[in-house]
């Protein structure tokens, strides 16, 4: 904290500002309890930390950061970025850190785990093994000027809208155990999402905003599907690991590497084991909901095709308007 007595320190400026922001954005309660603000276009969950991590965060050329929306693959990339990455320091699969610490430990998150107050310390990242692994849920245009202007890489994983609203619903019962929330409500809440209305929403203008800058600057930002990963693992994790500037060798790739961090990354085995089983390593979500099927298409079991056309129509029209359209995914 500041010891000077000088108002205008960066902190009390910043303090100020986000007092004058509650007060004049637009907010509204997600899930009945979670104040959301509309902050610079989205729906913010996590105000303060958000433009914590805006006024404090240094980025270094070789940090390498996931985004997602919630419930896109965040998980599944923390454990494919951080094994591929660190493939050579855990050369003995049966001894890796993924069966005893949880990705999220090993791939911290920005906003929801690392930046908190606006004022008073912040951590220290300056330590951390380089390069260094982050993730943010945060959309591309209200990312900190260092992580756009400086060389480090954006690996982005987006999800089809259904999907990941269906595994958000499901995330939703299972972590709020509330019962004002009820399965017959499925389709307020999908009424809602479809026009943005949940955290980090909306859900287009979050996609365009990566895929935009993808488009501009390729080598800066790595567009993934999550789709793509579950139809050609093998072709996508190489992918990965070349623009993470560790492509796979050819002995590597003999030696069934990939396949093997595959396997070490598989939902079915990574659910099993006892760190992803209990416990809660962020406040308000408990490590198991982040495991459920993973599967594309299972929002056929829950939402009527007739029902949702028509709520998705603006959205799909947007997408296709600026150029982008699914890869691996047809409604
Ligand atoms: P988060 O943003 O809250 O961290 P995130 O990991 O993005 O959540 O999404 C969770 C989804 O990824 C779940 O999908 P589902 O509800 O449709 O099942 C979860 O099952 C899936 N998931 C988690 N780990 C893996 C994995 N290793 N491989 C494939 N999918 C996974």
């Amino acid at each position: 904290m500041s010891t000077s007595t000088n108002t205008n320190s960066l902190e009390d400026i910043e303090e100020d500002k986000l007092e004058q922001l509650q007060l004049t954005l637009p907010n509204k309660l997600w899930l009945g309890k979670y104040p959301t603000y509309l902050y610079q276009g989205f729906w913010c969950l996590v105000l303060e930390p958000t433009i914590s991590f805006q006024t404090h965060f240094q980025a270094q050329d070789s940090d390498i950061i996931l985004a997602s929306l919630p419930k896109s693959g965040t998980t599944w990339l923390k454990f494919l970025i951080f094994s591929v990455i660190n493939r050579n320091k855990f050369p003995d699969f049966s001894k890796h850190p993924l069966h005893t610490q949880n990705p999220h430990e090993l791939v911290l998150q920005f906003e929801l785990k690392l930046y908190s107050k606006i004022k008073g310390s912040q951590p220290d990242l300056t330590k951390l093994p380089s390069p260094r692994l982050f993730a943010t849920h945060i959309p591309y245009p209200s990312l900190p000027d260092s992580i756009k202007t400086s060389k480090c890489k954006i690996v982005y994983v987006c999800r089809n809208p259904l999907d990941t609203f269906i595994s958000l619903w499901h995330f939703n019962l299972k972590c709020e155990r509330d019962e004002t929330i009820t399965p017959d409500m499925i389709m307020k809440y999908f009424e809602n999402f479809c026009k943005g209305g949940f955290a980090f929403g909306p859900y287009e203008d979050y996609i365009l905003g990566y895929w935009d800058e993808h488009t501009r600057n390729p080598d800066k930002v790595l567009f993934l599907e999550y789709e793509g990963l579950k139809a050609d693992p093998s072709a996508q994790v190489m992918r990965l690991a070349e623009f993470m500037g560790c492509p796979f060798s050819e002995e590597e790739q003999k030696a069934s590497l990939v396949e093997e961090i595959i396997k070490l990354c598989s939902l079915d085995s990574l659910k099993e084991k006892d760190v992803n089983k209990s416990g809660k390593f962020y406040d308000f979500v408990e490590n198991y909901a982040l495991f459920r099927k993973g599967e594309v298409g299972d929002w056929i079991n829950y939402l009527n095709p007739s029902m949702i056309k028509e709520l998705l129509h603006d959205l799909h029209e947007k997408l296709k308007k600026s150029g982008f359209s699914f890869k691996y995914y047809n409604e």
